[in-house]
This record gives structure tokens, sequence and C-alpha cells, in this order.
């Protein structure tokens, strides 16, 4: 049995200082990345997305969409927020691509279904940012396409604090499991640990 944990869109521009910024994310950064660094070891697969817009996406703005100029493709604000960085192995998910379409989904025009599939995953966990824009909509999608679905409540950030607790009810409501990190590793399969002898 192989697990993902799907980190959305912790990039430069959804970080503290960023153009649109989410709540508490310097409180996330640190944690984030040692537990990666855990789950890697497990044999977690490690998926990245990336919200990666045209300069004149839909949703920006400067063409009457609702938010600030935000991770135009290619450019710093669209980076991955240091000191996360992607490894060889792990999938990196570029999302909101085309010019019309929120894009808030992982798996909205993307490939990331069979990715997954091709890996052998049948259990993700989400995590990063925005809690109630793309790391909701990137764990329905998950629950859509059949994964079992966790969201970890510790290692999520919102735009808006008071959004948490009702997009977590539902999540909840739609089968998606809510852990806090800790637990969801703690239940990580035996036996798949990278370089121990019994991984093949
Ligand atoms: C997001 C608003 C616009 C997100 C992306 O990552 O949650 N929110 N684009
Ligand atoms: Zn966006």
């Amino acid at each position: 049995m192989t697990r993902a944990l799907i980190v959305v869109d912790v990039q430069r521009d959804f970080c503290e200082g960023g153009t649109l910024a989410a709540s508490e994310t310097r409180s996330l950064l640190q944690p984030l990345g040692e537990y990666l660094a855990a789950a890697r070891h497990l044999g977690t697969k490690i998926v990245f997305t990336q919200d990666w817009h045209p300069p004149n996406h839909s949703s920006f703005a400067t063409e009457g969409g609702p938010w600030p100029v935000h991770c135009v493709a290619g450019s710093p604000g669209a980076e991955l927020m240091p000191p996360l960085v992607a490894e060889a192995g792990d999938v990196v998910v570029h999302k909101g691509q085309m010019r019309e379409g929120a894009g808030y989904s992982g798996f909205e025009s993307t490939s990331l279904t069979e990715q997954l599939r091709k890996l052998g995953v049948q259990e993700a966990a989400v995590c990063g940012v925005a809690t109630e824009y793309c790391v909701r909509a990137t764990a329905l999608d998950a629950a859509k396409a059949g994964f079992r679905v966790t969201a970890l409540r510790d290692l999520i950030r919102p735009v808006q604090l008071a959004a948490v607790e009702p997009t977590l009810q539902e999540l909840s409501s739609q089968g998606i499991e809510i852990t806090d990190s800790r637990s969801w590793l703690k239940t990580a399969p035996q036996g798949l640990r990278h370089g121990s002898s019994a991984a093949r």
C-alpha cells in the first residue's frame, strides 16, 4: 500500500510577504519541512502542487477577478517557499495554467490522478494552503477520484481563520478524515521504510 502526501501551494506568494499571503504561514514552514523528511523516510510519495497562472489569468483583479496577481508561471512568487524543495522522485504538479477556470484543485486539468495511480497510491494526506480554497478543492477531488483522503489539520493554513472549522466540517461530511500530522505518520504501513530489508 502506497501513500502520498500532497503539499498544496506552499509558494512565496501565499506566504507572509507574498501578494496573496495566507494566515500564519510562518509557523507552517519548519514543521512542514520536518514532516516531509519524516514522511519520505517512510516511503511516502511527496506531491507538490503549484499555482501556475498565465499573466492574464481570469482570477486576477487586473482582469476583473477576485484575487491580486499571484503565482504567475515562472515568477519568483510561484516558487516553492524555502526551505521546501522538491527532491528527485517527488511529483510536481502545475495547475491553474489556463486563463479561465479557478484552478484551485491539484486535479483540475492535470495528470495527478494518473500519476498517483501509476505509483500505486491508494491513500493521500493533504496539507498546505489555502485551507478553504486549494486545500479544500484538492482534498474533495482526491476523494472523488477514489483515494482515501486525510486532511492534516495542523499543517494547513487558511486565508480567513474563521473559514477553518466550516471547511473541515464540510470535508469531514464528504468522507475525508481530519487528523493531525503526527497521527497520520503513526499509521504508516510497516515494512515500507526506505533502506530496510522489509522494503522489497
Ligand atoms: C489559492 C486563491 C487563488 C490557493 C490559489 O492556493 O488556495 N487561493 N489561487
Ligand atoms: Zn490562484
